[in-house]
């Protein structure tokens, strides 16, 4: 089974590691959207604190990694999806429901979201 899930991975943390570790047990190959930066100042107003270059090198270092890509529009899911030719979508739980739209190309899975950290916390408490 393939795979794919989404996100900026900005100050990368133990959430995002659990997201993929729990992402990869799902099938057997899995491959990372990595938004771009264009695509972070365009949702949130402000860019990500490492640049798409350097988030992109850490996400494809992850062990349980095996391809990463920029994300450069979430209108594009369905797009990435068939060209990856991904069996399974994972997203965390903050997303419910959202992604429910490419249910007919791919089976759609949210994971829970680990507690206590994320990375607008960890720009609040280094600013
Ligand atoms: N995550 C998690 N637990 C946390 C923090 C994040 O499980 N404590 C998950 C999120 O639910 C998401 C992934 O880690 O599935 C990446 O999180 P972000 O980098 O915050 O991603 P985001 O900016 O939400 O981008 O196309 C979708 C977007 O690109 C998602």
């Amino acid at each position: 089974m393939r795979v794919i899930t989404f996100g900026t991975f900005d100050l990368f943390h133990i959430g995002h590691l659990n997201i993929l570790r729990r992402a990869k047990e799902l099938g057997n190959h899995l491959i990372v959207g990595v938004s771009t930066d264009a695509l972070n100042f365009s949702k949130k107003s402000y860019y990500p604190v490492y640049n798409e270059e350097d988030r992109l090198q850490i996400v494809q270092a992850i062990q349980y990694v095996d391809e990463a890509f920029y994300e450069e529009s979430l209108e594009k899911k369905r797009d990435y999806i068939i060209q990856h030719a991904a069996d399974i979508l994972v997203m965390g739980d903050d997303w419910q429901g959202k992604f429910d739209f490419v249910s007919d190309v791919c089976k759609v899975v949210y994971l829970p979201r680990t507690e206590g950290i994320s990375t607008s916390g960890l720009r609040k408490d280094h600013l």
